[in-house]
């Protein structure tokens, strides 16, 4: 059977999961959110990570329905950790080009945060730079819908994209997250330290946070940290985990 029919039963038969990568704000070493990202726990293969699949969901169009249920099951876990005690997080959530311009996406989000209870000023959506190149009346349209909703909005990956800075001015954007292929040469590569310099510099003129993502070393904490970049995650701090593991992580004191 094709993938897509897997695929259409895997959402079916509830084989999705999420986890959760906490993200860290560099200064008091705090955690002040946490990224959800989907796994397919397959029958016969174990767990799938997204590039394996979330594509073929774009192709077919099932990326919709499983966008769905991720927003909705991260919204009710973040709400879920903030009853049970848990000081409040910003939970961050990867949307594609594709669910952006899927009928009802403003109208699904607003009904989600209803059911759910989640504070609009905790869910964080995570963009690409494609979706905001799109330049069209009803990117800008949505992105305000979402900012007037109180919805925090990032750009993933940043500066991998086309990287026009000209949608930096037109859209409102609260985060920048610096792609890891950047932080990972920070450290033998003067270009890249520049780099991930000037993106640290443009969030700070811009009055945008600047997240680190794939921080590994206890050298690139300290060199993000000396360059003022507000937020990190990857493994130095911790990998993504099991929504069951995530309380005993804070607990502990990452
Ligand atoms: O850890 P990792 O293998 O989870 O993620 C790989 C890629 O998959 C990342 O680029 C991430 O943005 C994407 N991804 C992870 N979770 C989701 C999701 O829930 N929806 C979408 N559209 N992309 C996701
Ligand atoms: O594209 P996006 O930034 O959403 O994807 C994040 C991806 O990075 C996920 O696949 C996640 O599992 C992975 N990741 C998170 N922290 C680290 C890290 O420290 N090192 C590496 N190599 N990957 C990481
Ligand atoms: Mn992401
Ligand atoms: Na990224």
């Amino acid at each position: 059977q094709s993938i897509e029919t897997e695929l259409r039963r895997a959402l079916e038969r509830q084989e999705f999961v999420l986890h959760y990568q906490p993200v860290i704000h560099l200064l008091s070493g705090k955690t002040v959110g946490v990224e959800a990202l989907i796994r397919w726990q397959h029958p016969e293969h174990g767990i799938l990570l997204p590039d394996e699949f979330v594509p073929i969901a774009e192709e077919c169009g099932l990326i919709l329905p499983m966008g769905r249920w991720v927003l909705r099951e991260a919204c009710s876990q973040a709400q879920t950790w903030i009853q049970a005690g848990i000081p409040p997080l910003t939970v961050a959530i990867n949307t594609s080009a594709f669910e952006f311009r899927g009928k009802n996406f403003v109208e699904n989000i607003r009904a989600t945060l209803a059911e759910t209870g989640l504070a609009p000023h905790l869910l964080e959506l995570e963009m690409t730079e494609t979706v905001l190149m799109s330049d069209s009346a009803s990117t800008n349209s949505v992105l305000n819908a979402l900012v007037d909703m109180g919805i925090k909005l990032a750009i993933d990956d940043f500066g991998t994209g086309y990287s026009s800075l000209t949608y930096l001015r037109q859209y409102p954007v609260d985060a920048l997250k610096i792609d890891q292929s950047f932080v990972r040469q920070m450290t033998s590569s003067t270009d890249s330290t520049s780099i991930v310099d000037a993106v640290i510099n443009l969030g700070i003129n811009l009055k945008k946070r600047t997240v680190a993502e794939g921080i590994e070393t206890a050298e690139q904490h300290a060199l993000l940290l000396a360059l003022h970049c507000d937020e990190g995650q990857g493994y130095y701090f911790s990998p993504p985990v099991p929504a069951g593991e995530f309380a005993a992580l804070l607990q502990s004191g990452i």
